[in-house]
């Protein structure tokens, strides 16, 4: 019996030293030391050993299954070790590589410039209205009292849908919308985007985007329009501006003016940037018609108002000093990224 233990020794040692997985050391476990393994075994036939040979048996067989579990632990530890040494060997991360940066995108200048604008309205109590790109000939022209044979109703100009649809050419209808809506007091401006069937060059595009702005109420006068624009003008061009209102003429206001402000390059003595004339014409405005206000159902004796449209792409130009309309719609990001 002693030979037989000494050999179970020596056979689990030597199956041990041969073992290269976790898994085969609880399989070894099971096998030599286990309930059903191979020392119990030998220990249940104990009963027929003499007792003098009992206790000398019973002590080498503790010593091999110590020495069985104590070789297992160790294995154990050995493997788990190589293990973790082959994960660091392989999730090797070199920590001075450059990273992988992930570009970072730019607000579009046109963006950049209408947020703006906006702010400088909301700031005096505006709000932002949108509406329909897709308008009835009726609120992009009929409302706004242009004639049927004005020349912007041409097919040359507006982009025809059907007879009574067209892409709106401004956005003068949305404002319609409102006013037909809503009773006044009305402090509102209406961004986006206008089509005009204009032939692409480096000052047009069938595309471009329009903010226009309405305030109706009781008793709003032309000193009202005056205050608003002035303030509007030198909040975006600088305290310092110098701005002059130029009689012009629109179907949908009466009295209607265009605003300049002197050239900020040359101070009004002409140069390349205002082509000699001193003065940057920035928008048009003038007092609400009354016959656009009664189209509304606004009453005209008990109210007045103010309008005014600018184009943002001529805003952004001047601002950044672009000379090229196309470039805010190619969307090279050579472009896009210096602002
Ligand atoms: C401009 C110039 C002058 C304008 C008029 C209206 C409305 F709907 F109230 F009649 N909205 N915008 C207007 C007035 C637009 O753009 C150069």
């Amino acid at each position: 019996m002693k030979a037989k233990l000494e050999e179970i020794r020596e056979r689990a040692k030597e199956e041990l030293s041969k073992a290269n997985a976790i898994e085969n050391l609880e399989e070894l476990r099971v096998k030599y030391a286990g309930k059903k393994g191979e020392l119990t075994a030998i220990l249940k036939q104990m009963g027929k050993l003499s007792p003098e040979e009992r206790p000398v048996i019973g002590q080498l067989a503790n010593e091999v299954r110590s020495y069985i579990d104590n070789a297992i632990e160790t294995k154990k530890a050995e493997l788990n070790e190589l293990k973790l040494q082959r994960q660091l060997e392989e999730e090797k991360i070199d920590v001075t590589l450059p990273s992988n940066t992930e570009p970072l995108g730019h607000k579009h200048p046109l963006s950049i410039v209408l947020d703006e604008i906006k702010e400088i309205f909301v700031g005096m109590g505006f709000e932002i209205v949108e509406g329909p790109e897709v308008e009835y000939d009726y609120y992009n022209f009929e409302a706004l009292n242009i004639p049927k044979d004005h020349p912007a109703r041409d097919t040359q100009d507006t982009f025809y849908i059907t007879d009574n649809i067209v892409l709106r050419t401004q956005t003068s209808p949305v404002q319609v919308r409102v006013m037909e809506k809503k009773k006044p007091p009305i402090r509102i401006i209406s961004p986006g985007r206008v089509f005009r069937s204009d032939a692409v060059d480096a000052t047009h595009s069938p595309l471009f985007h329009q903010i226009e702005g309405l305030v109706v109420d009781k008793d709003i006068t032309f000193a009202d329009l005056k205050g608003t624009l002035e303030t509007f003008i030198k909040r975006l061009y600088g305290e310092d501006s110098v701005v002059r209102f130029r009689p012009h003429h629109f179907p949908f206001t009466e009295p209607s003016a265009e605003v300049d402000v002197q050239c900020f390059s040359c101070k009004g003595k002409g140069c390349r940037v205002c082509k000699n004339e001193g003065w940057i014409e920035i928008l048009g405005c003038g007092m609400v018609h009354p016959k656009v206000l009664e189209n509304c159902g606004i009453d005209p004796e008990e109210y007045s108002g103010f309008a005014l449209g600018l184009g943002l792409e001529r805003v952004a130009m001047r601002r950044y000093g672009v000379d090229d309309m196309r470039l805010f719609f190619e969307n090279d990001t050579r472009f896009l990224s210096q602002f």
